[in-house]
């Protein structure tokens, strides 16, 4: 739906809604601890979701007074993420708010930050309306916490970002902590500080609730509300609040208000699930860099095919994308940011169908890269997302089974021709890549899509190869996080420097029997500790140092006895103790005597 001006008709129907709202707003309390969506069907769900689906893709931005210490607080680099300094830190309340005073972003130009999401192809922004530090970005009334009276810039920063994306068409959504909050008393979290000492109850009476209501009423149409870290939430206190998402029909609500409310969308935060979350629309929240607020000295920038290949990632499981920024206390987006958001607009440019309103792939796992799908008046089409370009050019798309209507390269709009094999369709490509990053075919197919599940499975000699692009990867966000690199022109599981994370293959065995288990792996220093689990039996496993991170070698893991036919399951855990990274390329079941 697009943001316009509200007309009579709107302003009269607004107003029998909120009418409906005030009338519920005081009775008995099981009524008002009703989520207001609680009788949706689900066709009026699919209708308030249909934008949100449709987008894929939108711009997180944290922004505060946290953005003035940017990290150093007594000339100390604070470790953890930037909006975290004043905890981190222990900064008392008084000194923190001093910061307040040079929060003065005379730069900020949110006509050119709309522009700039509209430009890596967003749909639409949620922006921090309170973090943790309670300070507001707006003009609220029940606090003087807020860039209006703490800070010499005096204006309400939400107001003209507001105004710039009705302009350019954005949605645009709130985030609030509504539970931690480190300034005002009763706040959660302050743990430092005795004169944030108060009753919690009494602050969500009497400042979230409150603000809450100013944020969905004073900004016109609200689109998400963005709750976070319900600590010490229970169902009381989310009841305060829980009943003012009805000021904003149709809003889009997460699942961090707590009290037991699920919300619309789950949350995965700085990690993709492996296979997506089933039967929950959700969205991947993640950092360019290592903190979401602004922090002078973080340059640990992911690159740019990273952040294309993450969003790809994400829409061939079903989710969303929201991708953040951290703005300076001036008011800028970081330039390694600006040139990101950039670089992923210019790939959207070339392949954003391949993305909005796409569902899930209907592969089990690809070698060559990922699929989104669109059913548009009952023509589907595949989007083939082909992250390693195959050497001979034949492209096979595992388990179609479908005529081809079409197939087009979306970079240029070339033809390309296909034919049907034994084990699915083949594409026959150029030579070489258009985008190494990620080349997309639009693949119409007739019919109804017909796919038949392909694993990987035994070959003539009995064996089974998993390799790395085909493991589901495990991350647990925050930490480390198992990358799948490129060596030699090889794939193989990288970066594997936190021991929770972990990966999984489902093959397919038709000759059950004894077999062995080995690796391509490659370990640097000592022995790599692990976990083999096959169908739920668990080995100890201690894979021998290789010499290198490049110096792969066979490593026999353990043998293990498969005695049905069908599909299996590997695991691949650390042990944490003495956890050393191990590269893998692949593992290998071969039949043992
Ligand atoms: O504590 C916050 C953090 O600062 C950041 O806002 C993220 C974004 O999802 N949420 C919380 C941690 O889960």
């Amino acid at each position: 739906m697009k943001h316009k001006d509200i007309s009579p008709a709107a302003a009269f129907l607004a107003g029998l809604w909120l009418f409906a709202f005030m009338a519920v707003s005081v009775p008995a309390q099981e009524e008002v601890s009703s989520w207001p969506y609680a009788n949706e069907t689900k066709e009026q769900k699919d209708a308030r979701m249909a934008w949100w689906r449709d987008a894929r893709f939108g711009l997180f931005i944290h922004w505060g007074v946290y953005a003035v210490p940017a990290g150093t607080y007594k000339d100390k680099q604070i470790g953890g993420i930037g909006e975290w300094i004043m905890c981190r830190g222990q900064i008392p309340i008084a000194e923190y708010k001093q910061f307040a005073r040079q929060f003065n972003p005379v730069k900020y130009d949110p006509d050119a930050w709309v522009k700039l999401a509209k430009e890596a192809g967003m749909k639409y922004i949620v922006i921090t309306s309170k973090h943790h530090d309670g300070f507001a970005l707006f003009d609220s009334k029940v606090t003087d916490w807020d860039v209006v009276d703490a800070a010499p810039y005096g204006k309400d920063l939400l107001k003209p970002l507001a105004k710039a994306c009705r302009k350019h068409g954005v949605k645009l959504g709130f985030y609030y902590s509504q539970a931690q909050d480190w300034t005002h008393p009763g706040g959660a979290g302050n743990t430092w500080d005795p004169a944030q000492a108060g009753d919690m109850d009494e602050y969500i009476k009497n400042i979230a609730a409150p603000q809450v209501k100013e944020i969905l009423t004073n900004y016109g149409d609200i689109a998400v509300l963005w709750w976070d870290t319900p600590y010490d939430m229970n169902k009381q206190r989310a009841d305060m609040l829980q009943p003012l998402i009805a000021l904003q029909p149709g809003i889009i609500t997460n699942n961090r208000l707590g009290g037991g409310y699920p919300g619309d969308t789950d949350t995965p935060e700085q990690h993709i699930p492996a296979t997506g979350l089933k039967d929950r629309d959700w969205e991947a929240c993640m950092t360019m860099n290592d903190t979401w607020g602004f922090k002078s000295y973080d340059h640990n920038w992911k690159s740019a095919e990273m952040l294309i290949q993450n969003l790809v990632d994400i829409a061939s499981k079903g989710g969303n994308y929201l991708l953040n920024v951290g703005p300076t206390a001036e008011g800028e987006i970081p330039q390694a940011s600006v040139e990101r958001l950039k670089a992923v607009g210019k790939w959207m440019k070339v392949n954003s169908q391949s993305i909005y309103g796409t569902s899930a792939s209907p592969f089990a796992k690809l070698t060559w890269g990922r699929c989104t799908q669109k059913t548009v008046r009952g023509k589907t089409t595949l989007y083939l997302h082909i992250f390693d370009w195959p050497a001979a050019g034949k492209l096979l798309v595992p388990g179609l089974r479908n005529e081809i209507r079409k197939a087009v390269l979306l970079a240029g709009n070339r033809k390309l021709k296909t034919e049907s094999a034994q084990d699915g369709v083949i594409v026959n490509l150029p030579a070489a890549a258009p985008d190494p990053v990620d080349t997309v075919v639009a693949l119409q197919i007739k019919g109804e899509l017909k796919v038949d599940k392909i694993l990987p499975s035994q070959k003539p000699d009995g064996t089974v190869e998993l390799s790395a692009a085909l493991a589901d990867i495990h991350n647990p966000g925050y930490g480390g996080e198992i990358k799948l690199e490129t060596r030699d022109a090889v794939r193989n599981l990288g970066y594997w420097t936190d021991p929770r994370c972990w990966v999984e293959w489902s093959y397919v065995i038709d000759k059950p029997g004894k077999f062995e288990v080995s690796a391509m792996v490659a370990v640097a220093e000592a022995e790599c500790p692990v976990e083999l689990i096959v169908d739920n039996a668990k080995q100890i496993v201690r894979i021998p140092s290789t010499g290198g991170y490049a110096a792969y070698t066979k490593a026999v893991l353990g043998t293990v006895t498969i005695d049905k036919a069908g599909e299996h399951n590997l695991q691949l855990k650390p042990i944490k103790e003495n956890w050393q990274p191990a590269n893998i390329r692949t593992v290998l079941l071969s039949p043992s005597p």
